[in-house]
């Protein structure tokens, strides 16, 4: 197996001297959702942080849009490379199995990132998609618990909200909608969740569906964006059906534009990920299985969240997404 002898030969180079030269030689690849999505552009800069730190190399390698069709030959292309570890973020946790297990047969270590495959638990025995090494990735079941707090005490525990989210089968964006859902069944029993609106990642359809949710229900109070996209779809639908004093909009992640419109009053509060902890501690990762260590199953990683009373504070700007 490659990375078994990739292993040995760089514990033989420990021995007499040659660490630097071993490190050197390790390539990691990370492959994204998609390219020019800032969360992602993040989490390269925590990446490339601790290839410095390690003196490897990791680059970053993927498609236009978050599409597990797109995504397949950006992947193929990598494994033909032959990196030492791929750490993904699948676009889908069922299309993607098999073209990860072909990165798995060809010996190149795959670990997670941001999103999973199949059920999320590697390394159990159980399910096909079990052999990534490890997941790295925020709590996303409790981030779309903390969305539905702030949602209900926003206003006031009751009333109308939706999700607007990306499309099923992402584990990411699942994940918050399961979570906000539940948050809501068990405490806020007078909060009304209307159907999800699915958008593609596309901002103006999320946009345009606020006013067709509007327009079925003119007492709508609140959306939750479920990622970058779908936030500020939402927060321009509700600023163009001049809704902003009456609708609350709560947006997972922080790019600038989400922030400027914390401080327009539009957004609410934002769910900011910390996606280079994602980036930084994948590579940490993938390095320590590449060089004969152990890794937890999974690494948890953090959130803050931002609202108008904290927008200005430079340990909360700290964590905007970087353009
Ligand atoms: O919310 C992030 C990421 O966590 C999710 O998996 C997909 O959407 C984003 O990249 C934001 O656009």
């Amino acid at each position: 197996m490659r990375n078994l002898v990739k292993a040995m030969a760089f514990a033989a180079a420990l021995g007499t001297g040659g660490a630097a030269a071993a490190q050197d030689d390790i390539t990691i690849t990370l492959v994204p959702g998609l390219t020019t999505d800032a969360f992602y552009i993040t989490m390269n800069r925590g990446a490339q942080a601790a290839a410095d730190a390690l003196g490897i190399t990791v680059d970053f390698q993927g498609a236009e849009e978050f599409d597990p069709v797109l995504q397949t030959p950006v992947l193929d292309a990598v494994i033909a490379r032959g990196p030492d570890a791929i750490l993904i973020a699948p676009t889908d946790t069922t299309q993607m199995i098999e073209p990860l297990r072909r990165a798995n047969d060809a010996g190149i270590t795959v670990l997670t990132v941001d999103t999973f495959i199949d059920d999320g638990k590697y390394q159990d025995g159980a399910g096909d998609g079990d052999f990534p090494m490890s997941y790295i990735a925020s709590d996303n079941v409790g981030g779309g618990r903390m969305a539905a707090r702030f949602m209900a005490e926003a206003i006031g525990g009751e009333g109308k909200v939706y999700v607007s989210n990306v499309r099923p089968g992402i584990s990411t964006t699942d994940q918050r909608e399961e979570g906000f859902k539940a948050e809501m069944a068990e405490n806020f029993p007078n909060v009304t969740v209307l159907d999800t609106q699915y958008n593609e990642n596309d901002a103006s359809l999320a946009a345009s569906q606020f006013s067709a949710v509007l327009a079925r229900n003119p007492d709508v109070i609140g959306v939750f964006g479920a990622n970058l996209f779908s936030a500020l779809g939402a927060g321009n639908g509700v600023a163009g059906a001049g809704k902003a004093d009456d609708v609350t909009v709560i947006a997972f992640d922080a790019p600038q534009s989400i922030v400027d419109n914390i401080s327009s009053g539009l957004v609410d509060a934002a769910i900011a990920q910390h996606p280079a902890e994602i980036g930084y501690f994948g590579v940490m990762a993938a390095y320590a299985v590449l060089t004969g260590n152990s890794v937890p199953v999974s690494i948890g990683t953090g959130f803050t969240v931002i609202n108008a009373d904290n927008v200005n504070d430079p340990e909360i700007t700290k964590y905007i997404y970087s353009e």
